[in-house]
């Protein structure tokens, strides 16, 4: 394919490349030893669409901001109108619907997981819940990852865990209106460290078979044992038609939450070869492309949108893979030509391309820049410093 070609390509597809950002990617938030309170962090669910909002402006590709149910509509669907409003007077959608089933007392031996029947009526309502807060909001995302686990062999039961969270998640499933969708995430690890009930894309895949025809397997790059080959989960989904979508970050031991590419971008870059290789298009349409980063040591604004930055430039170059010929290499086992292939795109500096692809958009041709240069920054870190400073540090 002509070099013109496949540049053209690029800037296709990077219109279609629409990235979700996270409420509580700009609230404050630390480690599990402590918070590191920044000036300018968001405390209220306005101020958290107010962010979206200027990262949107800065970069015309995160449209939507994901909501997490407990920590931004507590009052549940009696708080959606609140969401609305502020829809309205930022322009930004909400997002994916992300129920919270890790925080109450309650769920210290489980939710739907939960031996004690009660508990798990109570997390499936939660979940229903949830359901109703995206039909009121237009959200076609209820977006579940599910804490429960164990710690110690013996403990549970983890057969009877399987059939407890089939149930609950086939009523969540049958709960969904007319094109929503339930996104089941996997994690293997923490908070529970012998079992975790969904710990992996295999029984993350099964439940959603299970669940129903609206359900779909969420990937968090994050939650995976140190490294496993991402891009071939992806791959085995897109052949399954399971995959629902992505929660970006990047690790280098465990959930680390880091900037996405920052670690390792070949990766990135590889996961991106994989669903741009998917030759039915359709099948990709609905990938939903979520960041999950709560930054703590980073500036919340700027980290926000170096990531939309950092994915955008490892999404061109993995556009740019001159696929006709890496098939044709692939075909003839030519190893070398096909690893070359691959490095050609990854190691093409994009950030030309994409600078002239903003300025065509009448974007800022370098995001973070024009952050810095706002005046935003300077503005919130006055509004929110002495009530950000006013705050708690510890868990004590
Ligand atoms: C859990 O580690 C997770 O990845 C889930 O997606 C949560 O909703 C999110 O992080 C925020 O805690
Ligand atoms: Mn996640």
């Amino acid at each position: 394919m002509h070099i013109d070609d496949r540049f053209q390509r690029v800037t296709e597809q990077l219109g279609d490349f629409v990235i979700e950002i996270p409420s509580w990617g700009f609230a404050n938030t630390g480690t599990r030893f402590g918070k590191y309170l920044q000036a300018g962090a968001a405390g209220t669910l306005e101020e958290k669409f107010a962010d979206a909002a200027q990262v949107h402006a800065l970069t015309g590709a995160t449209p939507t901001l994901a909501l997490h149910v407990l920590w931004d509509l507590p009052a549940g669907v009696a708080d959606a109108h609140r969401v609305e409003h502020l829809v309205g007077q930022f322009g930004v959608r909400a997002g994916s619907i992300n129920p919270n089933l890790f925080q109450d007392q309650e769920y210290k031996f489980g939710s739907i997981c939960n031996p004690d029947g009660a508990i798990r009526r109570k997390a499936i309502d939660h979940l229903l819940d949830s359901v109703e807060i995206a039909k009121a909001l237009g959200s076609r995302d209820v977006s579940l990852w599910v804490s429960d686990g164990s710690n110690y062999p013996g403990a549970q039961s983890i057969r009877n865990r399987i059939e407890w969270l089939e149930g609950s998640l086939r009523l969540t499933h049958d709960a969904l209106g007319e094109g929503q969708r339930l996104l089941i995430e996997y994690k293997p690890f923490e908070p529970a460290f012998y079992h975790t009930d969904i710990a992996d894309w295999g029984m993350a895949a099964q439940f959603a078979r299970f669940a129903g025809p609206q359900a779909f397997v969420l990937v968090d790059t994050g939650h995976h044992y140190q490294s496993q080959n991402i891009e071939q989960i992806v791959a085995w989904l897109l052949h399954l038609r399971l995959l629902g979508g992505f929660h970006f970050n990047d690790r280098r031991y465990a959930d680390d939450d880091l900037t996405i590419g920052s670690i390792d971008p070949y990766q990135v870059f590889r996961i991106f070869h994989e669903i741009l290789s998917e030759k039915n298009r359709a099948a990709i349409r609905d990938v939903a492309y979520m960041i999950d980063q709560s930054h703590n040591i980073k500036t919340k604004l700027e980290a926000m949108v170096q990531t939309v930055v950092s994915a955008q430039e490892l999404f061109a170059k993995a556009s740019l893979v001159d696929r006709e010929q890496l098939a044709s290499f692939q075909a003839d086992a030519k190893t070398v030509e096909a690893e070359e292939c691959l490095r050609e795109a990854f190691w093409t500096d994009v950030r030309p391309l994409l600078r002239d692809w903003r300025e065509r958009r009448g974007l800022p041709q370098d995001p973070l820049k024009a952050l810095r240069e706002s005046g935003y920054l300077e503005k919130i870190e006055r509004e929110r410093k002495a009530r950000n400073a006013s705050l708690s540090t510890s868990y004590a």
